[in-house]
């Protein structure tokens, strides 16, 4: 190899450790990716200092070429690795900035809204308790019930008219969605052992389904809460009572009730049950049409033809029921004119129970 050969190999090798250090040194001021980008053209760009030195190897003797091409390559794998780290830096160095300037970490934190359950559980709920506090048990029956159970067993036979007073939903054969929670009642005295001294105080909270046209104050699917008290000396006095202090409970101490004769085929004698409208306290409002009052259940005493029915002697045995629509008595206490607001399922409303 000649003299000059090797001088011109030096010499190449010196520059491009002076391209090294110099992309190093203006890589460590550059502030922006923009300023980053502007090393990287001065130096590895089409007319770049290191691409004019590639550009040049073919002046260099034959056998230095391989070697000084070999060292440009490592120059310029370790710019571009030089090149990556500080845009990483920068990169994170405009994020933390960012972070400092957007977080205030003195503000007060953001409340996290909080669910609450829905107006027709919490009402269905304070009725249970009000119930338990009474001494009724609670118990449960099916939505899918037997036509016998939710008709024939409570004195409506087929081909009664009574059955026309509740549209039903027939699902096939005999099988049917309840039209009301009083089937529970038959259940409940069916399966009872004693059926000569029967004791019993049961409550029951479930939904029931009508072929009711939907409006203000009728939807296809609803819930009741049922109450049954059997026992051999059970009065009507009794049931009033009962009813005075649900009245109370669920509304307010001031709460009157009007009882009004009406017609059960499962009670005799049978009452629609009025409270003083909570709304306007009996003054008249919309919820209570003007009038003062408004209905809120069915009650009256256990007919004997259904004691009967499940085996027992209406001679010694007395009882009375009662069955509540929970929407309407969520609507009262809520002031809640519409019942189909009530399953809108709209946030705005929901948020304020
Ligand atoms: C009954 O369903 C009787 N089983 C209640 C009963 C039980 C009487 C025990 C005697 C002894 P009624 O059809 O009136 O009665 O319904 C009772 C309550 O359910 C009504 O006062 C009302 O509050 C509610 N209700 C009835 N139909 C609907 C409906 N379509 N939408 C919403 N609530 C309703």
């Amino acid at each position: 190899m000649s003299a000059a050969g090797e001088e011109q190999h030096l010499a190449v090798s010196d520059k491009l450790r002076g391209i090294q250090q110099q992309a190093r040194d203006d890589l460590r001021n550059c502030r922006t990716n923009k300023e980053v980008e502007a090393v990287r053209v001065r130096i590895l760009g089409k007319k770049g200092t290191l691409s004019q030195i590639l550009h040049g190897i073919g002046q260099l003797p034959q056998e230095k070429r391989r070697e000084v091409g070999k060292e440009a390559n490592v120059v310029r794998a370790d710019i571009n690795a030089l090149i990556a780290a500080r845009l990483q830096t920068l990169g994170q160095q405009q994020l933390r900035s960012e972070l400092q300037q957007h977080i205030d970490i003195s503000l007060p934190g953001r409340r996290l809204r909080q669910g609450s359950l829905h107006p027709i559980t919490q009402t269905g709920s304070e009725i249970l308790r009000c119930m338990r506090d009474l001494g009724f048990v609670i118990v449960d029956g099916p939505e899918v019930e037997h036509d016998f159970l939710n008709f024939t067993a409570l004195n409506v036979p087929p081909d009664h008219p009574a059955r026309q007073m509740q549209d039903t939903l027939y699902l096939s054969g005999q099988a049917l969605l309840r039209t009301h929670t009083s089937p529970v009642q038959i259940r409940v005295l069916a399966a009872l052992s004693d059926k000569k001294q029967p004791r019993l105080q049961v409550a029951s909270l479930g939904k029931a389904y009508r072929r009711d046209a939907v409006d203000a104050t009728h939807l296809p699917m609803f819930h009741q809460v049922e109450a049954l008290y059997v026992a051999p000396d059970a009065t009507f006095a009794q049931l009033k009572t009962t009813l005075n202090a649900c009245a109370k409970r669920l509304f307010s101490h001031d709460t009157r009730v009007r009882i009004r004769p009406s017609y059960f085929p499962f009670t005799e004698p049978s009452f629609e049950v009025d409270v003083s409208c909570p709304c306007c306290t009996a003054s008249g409002c919309r919820v209570c049409k003007s009038t003062g009052w408004v209905e809120i259940m069915g009650a009256g005493m256990v007919d004997p033809a259904v004691f009967q029915t499940v085996g027992m002697d209406p001679e010694t045995v007395r009882g009375f029921a009662f069955g509540m629509g929970v929407e309407r008595v969520t609507m009262m206490c809520h002031g809640i004119r519409d019942i189909r607001l009530l399953y809108d399922n709209d946030v705005r409303f929901l948020r304020q129970f």
